[in-house]
């Protein structure tokens, strides 16, 4: 069953958007199969996000994802690495559809309130990262076999 990383950044904590960004993906029919609350590094940070070394708002992105806890989940499910992105919306808030996470709480591309993995390789990258394989609950539901 394929896994995704998603992450409710510090401006959604700050907010107190955690439990309603996590419902969406529980209300959908995903599982949580790995959550908590931590500070990350900025040595995590920056490997986190990797792929935007030397772009100009690299240092900034970092500033913000260390300056406050975040709440870290692996979901489980059907499709669900490119099915969390749809209901994640676009990058920037104001491009977010109506209805996604994003356009539903921000305006701003600096304070989008979530990440989630883009494809399965940056997932299984992600959950490793943040992640350690006991941290990760392994349990049934009938809705894994039969309902959706
Ligand atoms: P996403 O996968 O939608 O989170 O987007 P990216 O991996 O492209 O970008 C990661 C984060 O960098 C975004 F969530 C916000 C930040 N960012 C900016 O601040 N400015 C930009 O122009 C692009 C991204």
């Amino acid at each position: 069953m394929e896994r995704t990383y998603l992450m409710v950044k510090p401006d959604g904590v700050q907010r107190g958007l955690v439990g309603q960004i996590i419902s969406r993906f529980e209300q959908r029919g995903y599982k949580i199969v790995g959550l908590k609350m931590m500070q990350i590094s900025r040595e995590v940070a920056e490997k986190h996000y990797g792929e935007h070394v030397g772009k100009p708002f690299f240092q900034g992105l970092v500033d913000f994802i260390t300056s406050g806890p975040v709440v870290a989940m692996v979901v489980e499910g059907k499709d669900v690495v490119s099915a969390a992105r749809e209901m994640m919306g676009a990058t920037n808030p104001l491009k977010a559809a109506p209805g996604t996470i994003r356009a539903t709480f921000g305006v701003d591309v600096g304070r989008n309130v979530i990440h989630g993995s883009d494809s399965l390789e940056s997932a299984q990258r992600e959950i490793a990262l943040f992640f350690r394989p006991e941290e990760l609950v392994d349990y049934g539901r009938a809705i894994d076999s039969w309902i959706y």
